[in-house]
Parts: structure tokens; sequence; C-alpha cells
């Protein structure tokens, strides 16, 4: 056992997205690329030299060898102590919390999120950092910056270290700790939630189906819901996570988690369901007969937060990503409360969750979180719902109907077009860019443009700037538009519009339907459809 240094040069395209770095499987398993972007981490954050790092992954494939090299690595270059999931498996929220609990230097995260697994599919590395949370962009170019001066990494040659049984072994001066992957996160649930009300609500035959999607919540959604709350066996389905997820899209929203969504709908559906993602962070509620958005999600947990007891002293603020509609914005000024508008991307909450101005975060990607760790948390917005429902018994779908009556309700919808061109797309948005100064006062599609703006967002806390964050436009009477391009796709570029309208009478309607304004709108603005070659949006959410 010998630690070897190997030569290596810069790769190109190592630049961290929205949340890590994402690439196709194969391109991570070229030589050196896995090897140069962790050691460009430990570069970039100043060495691991008697640090303590978390370490776990959703699970998909490459994830355990992965998971070897980056330990072989850690030891190679001096870490002190690596606590990794049991079978280098953790969830993205449950890695967040270990991090904090056993108060670690920061944590590596194998994953790439909702997008699809297998040896065709997706991978991805995320570095978060010691408050348990992804990155902020001058951690994040500093690693870019490493990426791109690489000559050389370190790397212990050892056989594959065992990471199936609890306990703790050494690799050279390293210390390995594998822990049980939902034990932590189960106990810190329980802290927050009134498990003995939903204990209660399941033994009086409240029906749930949570549906895994083949990815890591399945064992945290089985200990939790059917173990330990009562839900009856069988709820949580497809719960046995697979190195492709059974060949599916592992993203929680009514197009990849149709099947549960269908049931929602049917005639025997259960009282709630819901489904979490690839790595655990993101959530979709669904009622008996009512898909909620995950804007409205947010919203209605806002509005209903003081019935849970981990929040029973109320929200210090809320805060979403920037294209999230504005539900909550109207919640927390009922509330008195402070309302943040981000880029996307989660790890813009992170200051605000730190100085305690924010409670509760959002974004319209199926991602819902709060002060508890740093991450988007699935469970924990399904417990949330869970709980609100237990303490006001009501269903879904009446909670909604009641939310909207009291705060109006916006109907938002989003229009993906996937590997579009990226010379097309980046054209698109420069051409809108260019006009966005004449826009106000001219009149698209019946609507009057009242604000037009590419967000910037000035951090209230560190007071950085993050420019060209997505392009906003607003009309007459709450309606808005906004497009940007994805920070996590890895083909070609994806286009994404948001459309959004309010309704404070008519409830009832259709979302596209009562979206069409808006979306020819967008259309007449960004000439979608010719500059991409595209009739129709690949996804619509
Ligand atoms: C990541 C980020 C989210 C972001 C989402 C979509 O989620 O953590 O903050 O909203 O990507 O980003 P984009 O619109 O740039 O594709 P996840 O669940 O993929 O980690």
């Amino acid at each position: 056992m010998s630690i070897q240094t190997v030569a290596t040069q810069p790769i190109a395209g190592q630049k961290p997205g929205t949340s890590g770095l994402r690439k196709t499987t194969p391109e991570f398993q070229k030589h050196h690329f896995l090897e140069n972007f962790i050691q460009s981490i430990w570069n970039g954050i100043g060495g691991v030299q008697g640090k303590t790092l978390v370490l776990g992954g959703d699970g998909r494939h490459f994830n355990t060898e992965a998971s070897q090299v980056v330990l072989r690595m850690a030891a190679a270059s001096g870490a002190a102590k690596v606590i990794v999931g049991q079978n280098a498996l953790l969830s993205t929220p449950a890695a967040s919390n270990l991090i904090r609990k056993r108060k670690a230097d920061g944590g590596i995260i194998l994953s790439a999120s909702h997008n699809p697994g297998g040896p065709e599919g997706d991978f991805g590395v995320k570095y978060n950092t010691a408050n348990g949370g992804p990155a902020p962009e001058n951690v994040t170019a500093k690693i870019y910056a490493a990426t791109q001066q690489i000559s050389e990494y370190l790397i212990y040659e050892t056989q594959d270290i065992d990471l199936s049984a609890i306990g703790e072994s050494t690799l050279g001066g390293m210390t390995i700790e594998v822990v049980d992957p939902v034990a932590d996160y189960a106990e810190l649930m329980e802290q927050i939630f009134d498990f003995e009300a939903l204990k209660a609500m399941f033994a009086g035959g409240f029906r749930l189906r949570f549906d895994a999607m083949h990815a890591v919540t399945g064992p945290y959604a089985k200990a939790i819901l059917e173990d330990r709350l009562g839900a009856a066996p069988g709820s949580v389905i497809n719960g046995v996570p697979s190195t492709d997820f059974g060949k599916g899209h592992p993203d929680p929203n009514p197009i990849w988690a149709k099947p549960l969504v269908d049931e929602m709908m049917g005639p025997d559906a259960p009282d709630f369901g819901a489904a979490s993602d690839g790595d655990g962070d993101r959530n979709m509620i669904v009622g008996r007969g009512i898909y909620v958005t995950p804007s409205d999600s947010l919203a209605a947990l806002a509005a209903n937060a003081t019935l849970v007891p981990g929040y029973a002293g109320g929200l210090k603020g809320v805060a979403r990503s920037m294209p999230t509609s504005k539900a909550v914005d109207r919640v927390a000024e009922s509330l008195g409360i402070e309302c943040f508008e981000t880029p996307t991307g989660w790890k813009f909450f992170g200051n605000l969750l730190d100085a305690g101005r924010a409670t509760l975060c959002g974004e319209e990607s199926a991602g819902t979180g709060s002060d508890h760790v740093r991450e988007k948390d699935g469970l924990w917005a399904v417990l949330f719902w869970l709980n609100i429902l237990a303490k006001r018994q009501i269903s879904v779908a009446d909670l909604m109907a009641d939310h909207w009556k009291t705060y109006g309700r916006n109907y938002y919808s989003r229009h993906d077009y996937e590997g579009v061109d990226a010379e097309a797309a980046n054209a698109l948005m420069d051409n809108l860019r260019a006009r966005l100064a004449d826009l106000p006062g001219t009149s698209v599609a019946g609507l009057t443009v009242t604000a037009a703006d590419d967000f910037a967002y000035d951090d209230p806390i560190d007071g950085s700037r993050s420019a060209k964050q997505g392009i906003r436009i607003s009309f007459d009477g709450g309606a808005r538009v906004v497009l940007r391009l994805s920070g996590t796709g890895t083909v070609g570029a994806t286009l994404r519009v948001y459309l959004e309208t309010v309704e404070t009478e008519a409830l009832d309607m259709d979302a596209q339907a009562a979206l069409s304004k808006v979306i020819a709108a967008a259309e007449e603005l960004a000439q979608i459809k010719a500059r991409t070659g595209r009739n129709e949006p690949d996804v619509i959410t």
C-alpha cells in the first residue's frame, strides 16, 4: 500500500454548474476525469490535511467505484477521517445532516440528482461545506480554477475498502467510519415532527403512497413511514435503490412519476401521494385528485408551519428562487416576515439560513427545505405535509382550496426545451436581453409589460453579486415569464420557460388554459419555435 503521485493535465469542462459537476457517466469514467476533479476540490478548498469529511451518494452506477477513489484520494492527501454511509449510500439531506451533526469540515456527495443513471446515464460530484450546504460560488470558482491548473494528483494504491459493515477501519493515517445512512436522519425527523399525531393518523386508516423511484429514499421512507409511523406495508413503492433507477428517470414530477399521479387521480386513490428523486432532496406532493405545484407547496407549508412542533415558534423568514411562483410572497406578507428572491440553486439559500433570516426555502424545481439542514429535503417535505394534515384533519384538495381562497391562486407551469443547440439557445437569450430596456410599456399578446430585466442577486449577508441569473418579464396584473438556461443538463442546452399568472376569482381552472396568454407572450417575445426549431416543449410541468 503506497501513495502514488500521478501526473495529469487539466481536462476541459470541469466547471461546476447549478449543483456540482454533472456529466454523462462515460465522461466521468474517462481516464483521470474523476481524479482530476476530486484533487481540484482538495486544492480549491486549501487541502484536506487533518480534516474530517462526509461521503455518500445516491447509489447510481459508478457510485461504488467513485467512492473508493474519493477515500483513497482523501487518505493520500492527509484527511483525518471520512464518515461514509454504509455501501457508500447517503441521501443528500442525510449527508447535509451528518456534516452538521458531526461537525465535519465538508462532504462529497456523489449524485446527478434527478438525472437518469446507469452506464449511459449521468453522474455527478458535489462538494458541500462545513455548514452542510452546497459550496457557494466563491468556493466553486476556486475549485474550477484548480481544475485548470492541475498537474498531478495523489492517491493510495490499495485494495477496495469494505463499506458494507458498520464500524471503523483505517487507510494509511485516515479513519474510515461507516455509518447507518438512515439512523441520524430519522432521529432528526423525529425531533421536528409530531410523530405521535402521525402514528394516530395512520392507525386511523390514513392511506399513503410514496414512490421512491428506485432511488436512495427507499430505505429512509420505509424506515420512517412504514416502520416508525405505521403506514401500511407496501405504502412505499419502488423502494429498493438500483444503480439505474429501474431504468427510469428519478425526477418527481407528473411526467416521470406518472403512474403515481394516475393512481392519485383514480377512483380508489390513497389520501396522500408523494415521490422523491435520485438523491432524496426533491419532492412531489399529490392529494386525492390534485397535484400540488412545488411553488404552491412552499406557500402552503409556510402558511401552516406553526402546526409543526419544529416550527411552532413561527418562521423567521422565507426564501424562494427567482423563477418560483410568488405564491409564498403573499403568505410572507400576511405573516409580516421577510421573503427573499434568490437565483436558482440551493447554494444561494445557505447564507440566509446561516444568518437566521430565513427558516423555509423552496424552488419550483420540486425542492423544499428549512434550516434543519442546508439542502432541500424530500422526505422532510412529505412529513411536513402529513403533520399539517394530521393536525388540520383536512384533505390536500380542501387545504389548497382554502389556501387559494385566502391568498389567491398563482397558476404556474414550466416548459422545458431539452437538448437544444447551445448556440441557438444562447442567441435566443442574448437577443431578448438586448431588448429588455425597451419592453416596459409595450403590449405583447394582449398583456402589457410592466418590468423586464436580467436578474442579478446581491446577497444581503456577504454582499456578493451574482449576475445574469435569468430574464424576467412582468406583466400587468401579476403575470410573469422567466427564461433561463438550465445549469444541470449534460447534453446541449435546456431552455426553461417559467410561466405564472395570478387569479383571485377563477380558482379552478386548468393551469395551461389559465396561462394561455402568458404562453403566447413568451413565444412572441422570445421566438422560441423559430429559434429552437421546436414546435412544443419536451417537458411541461
Ligand atoms: C439542482 C439545484 C436546484 C435547482 C435545480 C434545477 O437541483 O440544487 O437548486 O433548482 O437543480 O436547476 P437548473 O434549472 O439549473 O437545471 P438538483 O435536485 O438537481 O440537485
